[in-house]
């Protein structure tokens, strides 16, 4: 099956045709009920959606297209178990982490939920000793600066969340993040500090990534120069991982080590023993709450039918913009300062999941796949990059992320902060006509600049506050909705090959920098800027 020979994608081009001008203004005068009709509640999560240029028809065009690409189905296999990475030949089983059913459930005739239990509580037993002081450093010291050294997914996903759920944490601890193999994030994050009081978690599935390999070796030297001392290491260093040998090599007890499986994604394994750093910060009931909030999402998307399915309607959205008005980009803007690293995980949820141009079964696409995905929280924006979206040349669809109660409250604050969020919506997606601009007596010469075409689409997505259980959803829902897009665009959303060449060219280069024979036939621009490092390092 070719996606773009389906009768439901030549159905979706040739409403495209006669609907591509459609003005939201024209949309919203003509349909007083357009708000409710195109909003829904999903646990938390309100969204609405009625400020993107589309008409229930298109809505039903694209729950059309969802069907005929088999969406469904695939849903219904990732929450079974099935090995839908096929590439890889694994089961993508991250719901399997959060799932609040004491059923068994049974992979490849292992019960997952058993063993997803049992780490969860082993965590929870070393999150408390390290909470409560019990755990202490070689010297009998308390721990108080808690560094996670990961990267990518082994990152990104704790990073996010720590941020975020700071309300809720020990302020006591401190929480710090290294994942770039430049020295200065490590050397930095370790200035000042006293070894005797820092933990390290080593975070990589694989027990193999370069960067965080390195990062590790040269903490563990920090540390045992600090505490002069090898046997130092045993009660400064943990690691999550899926590698028990290579965890074993390193010098770290096996009993301090938090596993996890094969079948947890790298960029979905923020609830697997990848969570430690957020669940020392936050405490093991806090954890338990956020992934109670992210079963509610898969749930939802689960078992709610697609015409009321929030992340099915919203990837379909992404999907009419990208496929159909060819928009590139997609912009996160989350008004909660918490929210600070939002968007750049759900750059590599989105980018890594789905910037593919091969299809499951190996053909080439012929339309376009990932949007390029960014963002930073408002207000900050509206100061930097909101011009480009209001009067550049680039459909930018977006999404505003809010909440109704602060966890700060202070004077005006927050009431201005949520004004501004939906001003910003309501100026993208209405405008000022020149007649509008005109009227308030504006220069002739200035009226074009200072007429705002409009028309620009956003989602909204408002939770009551932000916890453990709304962001668990929050990000649940984002989750789902790659994976409904990466359905539809027949691509496995859950490899990342694109990342592999690099790597082995690196490892190439770094080799030829240490022998004397570096001449070894590169282009010859890299064999130029290879040059210039030997000469001038
Ligand atoms: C995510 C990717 C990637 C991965 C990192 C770190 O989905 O697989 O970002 O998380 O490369 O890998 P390790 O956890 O194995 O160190």
């Amino acid at each position: 099956m070719k996606l773009t020979t389906l009768p439901e994608w030549t159905a979706l081009l040739d409403h495209y045709d006669t609907h591509k001008h459609l003005h939201l203004r024209d949309l919203f005068a003509g349909d007083p009920e357009r708000a409710k009709s195109l909003s829904l509640q999903a646990g938390d999560i309100f969204a609405d959606y009625s400020k993107n240029r589309l008409t229930t028809d298109t809505l039903e065009l694209l729950f059309d297209l969802a069907r005929a690409t088999g969406v469904e189905k695939l849903r219904d296999e990732m929450f079974a178990g099935a090995h839908i990475n096929t590439t890889e030949d694994r089961a993508v089983l991250h719901t399997a982490l959060r799932r609040q059913s004491a059923d068994p459930l049974l992979v490849d005739g292992v019960d997952v939920a058993a063993d997803v239990r049992g780490v969860l509580e082993q965590m929870g037993g070393f999150a408390t000793a390290v909470r409560s002081g019990s755990w202490t450093g070689h010297t009998g010291k308390r721990i108080k600066t808690v560094i996670n050294l990961g990267i990518g997914g082994s990152d990104l996903g704790p990073v996010m969340a720590v941020n975020a759920l700071r309300y809720y944490s020990q302020r006591d601890i401190t929480l710090k993040f290294v994942s770039n193999i430049d020295s200065t994030h490590l050397v930095e994050a370790t200035r000042d500090l006293d070894p005797a009081e820092t933990l390290f978690i080593i975070a990589s599935k694989t027990f193999t990534t370069d960067e965080t390999m390195t990062n590790a070796r040269s903490a563990r030297d920090w540390l045992v120069a600090g505490l002069g001392d090898e046997t130092a290491v045993a009660k400064h260093f943990v690691a999550l991982s899926t590698n028990a040998t290579e965890v074993k090599k390193f010098g770290i007890d096996p009993a301090n080590m938090f596993g996890f499986w094969d079948w947890v994604g790298g960029r979905y394994s923020l609830t697997s023993a990848i969570g430690l750093s957020l669940m020392i910060s936050i405490g093991p009931d806090h954890f338990r709450e956020l992934l109670a909030g992210f079963d509610v999402m898969d749930e939802h998307f689960r078992t709610a039918p697609l015409e009321q399915n929030l992340p099915v309607i919203l990837g379909l959205i992404g999907i009419w913009y990208t496929n159909f008005f060819g928009s590139e980009t997609e912009a996160i803007l989350p008004y909660d300062q918490y929210l600070d690293r939002f968007a750049a995980y759900l750059q590599q949820a989105n980018m890594e999941s789905n910037g593919k141009s091969i299809t499951k079964s190996g053909q080439s696409v012929d339309y376009a796949t990932a949007p390029v995905v960014w963002g930073e929280p408002g207000t900050n924006g509206q100061h930097a990059f909101y011009q480009l979206i209001h009067q550049g040349t680039h459909l930018i669809p977006a999404d505003f992320i809010g909440f109704m109660k602060p966890l700060n409250p202070l004077g005006e604050h927050h009431p201005k902060l949520i004004a501004n969020l939906f001003a910003q919506t309501e100026a993208l997606a209405f405008g000022k006509t020149a007649a509008e601009v005109q009227s308030e007596g504006v220069a002739a010469e200035l009226v074009a600049h200072k007429t705002f075409a409009g028309n620009h689409p956003t989602n909204t997505i408002l939770m009551p506050s932000l916890t453990p259980h709304t962001l668990g959803q929050l990000i649940a829902l984002y989750e789902h909705k790659i994976f409904v897009q990466g359905a539809v665009w027949q691509i496995n959303s859950f490899d990342q090959w694109g990342v592999e060449l690099g790597k082995k060219l690196a490892t190439t280069i770094y080799g030829e920098f240490k022998s004397d024979d570096h001449k070894t036939g590169h282009d010859s621009s890299t064999q130029q800027l290879i040059d210039r490092f030997l000469d001038q390092r």
